[in-house]
């Protein structure tokens, strides 16, 4: 039983990763709101503070995945790797909570379990794991979309004696696998990440792999001065264009088709994100890579060649092709060293769509016909992305309804931010909206930002809420749809449409029409009076 109320604020936040932390910034310290913010870790930093796997790192260059709302900040803070590692992205978050004395509003290691709108006073009830029970008039979750990990679901998984560890819940202090038998499942960018990492350290690695991933070399370095020097002096030149971008990241326009492009001209621009690192050559390079299966399967091809040039065994360079999923439809991988792991003599790969794992056992793995022996076992197996952390929540709004009942054959949203019969609660990043098809640090900004802007237009109204129509909602949610329909993506299996979760309901959850785009609406939004939503 949770205690009485033990505060009452204008805003409660839930997560302090690079949503929550500019939320506190935005709401307490430039509109002058209380603010009460919950974060079940014991340190700030979301995704950067939970991620401690070898190996992790982003894939958006430093400078560019990073806040832009002080320029002072922009040119103190030094990024020293073209693609930071976890521990320098989680060093920056700290610091940015030092630097605006967040942590005053922030309550570490304590969970939020349930969230109730009371319909006459029009104010949220928050309650935690550790019994505090708050009073909010607005809600903002800012839960992370890939900050639940999915249950493994691999039969005996309970039952290995030695260590196991998960991508997500990785230790703070440093694992060691010097001299030991080591398995890893799961090759999606995080197992591609950590295999060459745990490759060179362990005495052998076998790497369980169930759908091969077409993976492009990072080629990650540290930053020259002049490098540095050059982000900084261009900053805002950068941030301008990011905003109004396809995905975040400042890109020229795609050329119209990979197919009516001569070989030469499209193999070119393929090679030139293949031996710069720069995936969005490849992936953005034509306007009709994820419209058309035979576009993709140019840049597919291009990249399969590069495997079976790199990977010397041609069993294993086969089994690492893939071919069963247009490239782009699953979340584009990026990492240095992961097809030539598989050269090392300690490293094999084992084809679980071959010989799949009937069990893990006490001392190992069993597949169809072979029985390991590990001493220990690392799930890179994913996360019920985009409502996970929010379903995990007793989120309740008008008439007592639970959002993951409201959502139960899928979530609708309007614009991703708000959602029918939950008035005054956000959703950072929420489904609907650019969030992962994005920099998601530029669609984190541009959330926060519409949801001050429109705290401040309640307030010059008097209004005590706003709550999203169901109109707007399904006009939304159709849009977000369409535009996706005709894509590559309805055919895959991937978790943006949750096809990775057992018994999750199949439904396409980012809005994949741009960053640019989408900012214009939600301002049209905004500049209309909130079209779409009721001041209550
Ligand atoms: P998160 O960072 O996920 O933070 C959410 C926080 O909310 C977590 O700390 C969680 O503990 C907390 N929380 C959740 N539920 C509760 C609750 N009920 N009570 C209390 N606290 C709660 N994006 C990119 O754009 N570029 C990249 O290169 C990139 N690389 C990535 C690499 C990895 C390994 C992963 C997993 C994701 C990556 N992402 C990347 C996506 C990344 O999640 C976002 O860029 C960004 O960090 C999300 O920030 P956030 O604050 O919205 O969510
Ligand atoms: O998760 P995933 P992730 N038995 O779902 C396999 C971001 N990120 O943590 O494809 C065996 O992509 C599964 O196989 P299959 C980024 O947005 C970014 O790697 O379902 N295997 C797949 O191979 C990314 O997309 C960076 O057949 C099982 C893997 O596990 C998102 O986070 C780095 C299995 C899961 O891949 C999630 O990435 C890291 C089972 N039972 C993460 N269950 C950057 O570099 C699952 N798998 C930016």
């Amino acid at each position: 039983m949770n205690e009485p109320i033990s505060e009452s604020v204008d805003v409660v936040i839930i997560g302090a990763g690079f949503s929550g932390l500019y939320s506190i910034w935005k709401l307490r310290d430039q509109l002058g709101l209380s603010v009460r913010a919950f974060e079940a870790g014991d340190g700030v930093g979301g995704t950067w503070y939970w991620n401690r796997y070898p190996g992790a790192r982003c894939d958006v260059e430093s400078y560019g995945y990073s806040f832009s709302f002080d320029p002072e900040l922009e040119q103190e803070w030094v990024w020293t790797e073209r693609f930071p590692p976890q521990r320098e992205i989680e060093a920056y978050l700290n610091h940015v909570a030092d630097r605006y004395d967040l942590r005053r509003d922030l309550e570490l290691e304590t969970r939020v379990t349930a969230a109730t709108f009371d319909e006459e006073t029009a104010r949220w009830t928050v309650e935690t794991d550790t019994n505090k029970t708050v009073n909010a008039r607005f809600l903002v979750t800012a839960v992370g979309c890939l900050s639940k990990p999915k249950d493994i679901d691999i039969e005996g998984v309970d039952s290995f004696e030695g260590p196991t560890y998960r991508t997500y819940e990785w230790p703070k202090e440093e694992v060691d696998f010097s001299g030991m038998r080591v398995a890893v499942f799961g090759t999606g960018s995080t197992g591609i990440q950590a295999i060459p990492e745990i490759g060179k350290k362990a005495a052998h690695l076998t790497v369980f792999q169930r759908t091969a991933n077409y993976n492009v070399p990072a080629r990650n370095h540290v930053l020259t001065p002049e490098e540095i020097a050059e982000w900084k002096s261009n900053y805002r030149e950068y941030r301008q264009a990011a905003a109004v971008s396809g995905a975040g990241v400042p890109l020229p326009d795609p050329k119209p088709s990979a197919l009516a492009a001569p070989k030469e001209e499209r193999d070119a621009a393929y090679q030139y994100g293949w031996d710069t690192g720069h995936i969005p050559t490849i992936l953005f390079s034509y306007a009709d890579m994820l419209a058309s299966k035979e576009a993709n399967e140019t840049a597919a091809q291009f990249i399969r060649d590069q495997i079976a040039t790199i990977v010397e065994d041609p069993e294993t360079a086969q089994m690492l092709t893939p071919t069963d999923h247009a490239y782009g439809t699953k979340r584009p991988p990026q990492g240095d060293d992961y097809y030539e792991t598989f050269n090392r003599e300690n490293v094999r790969l084992v084809d679980l769509r071959k010989t799949p794992v009937e069990r893990i056992t006490p001392s190992g793995v069993d597949t169809i016909d072979e029985s390991f022996e590990f001493d220990a076992i690392v799930f890179a197996t994913g996360f019920d992305a985009m409502v996970g952390a929010l379903n995990a929540i007793d989120i309740r709004g008008r008439d007592g309804a639970l959002l993951r009942d409201v959502w139960r054959d899928g979530p609708e949203s309007y614009l991703g931010i708000s959602v029918a019969g939950f008035p005054n609660m956000f959703t950072i990043t929420g489904p609907g909206s650019p969030s992962v098809f994005s920099n998601m640090v530029v669609s984190i900004e541009q959330h926060v930002d519409w949801i001050g802007d429109c705290i401040a237009f309640l307030g010059d109204r008097g209004a005590s809420g706003i709550e999203a129509t169901v109109a707007a909602q399904d006009e939304w949610v159709q849009h977000v749809r369409e535009i996706t329909e005709g894509t590559l993506h309805t055919e895959a299996e991937s978790w943006y449409s949750g096809s990775n979760v057992p018994g999750k309901p199949r439904v396409f959850m980012p809005y994949i029409g741009g960053v640019g785009a989408y900012r214009i609406k939600c301002d049209e939004v905004a500049a209309g009076g909130y079209e779409g939503f009721e001041l209550i």
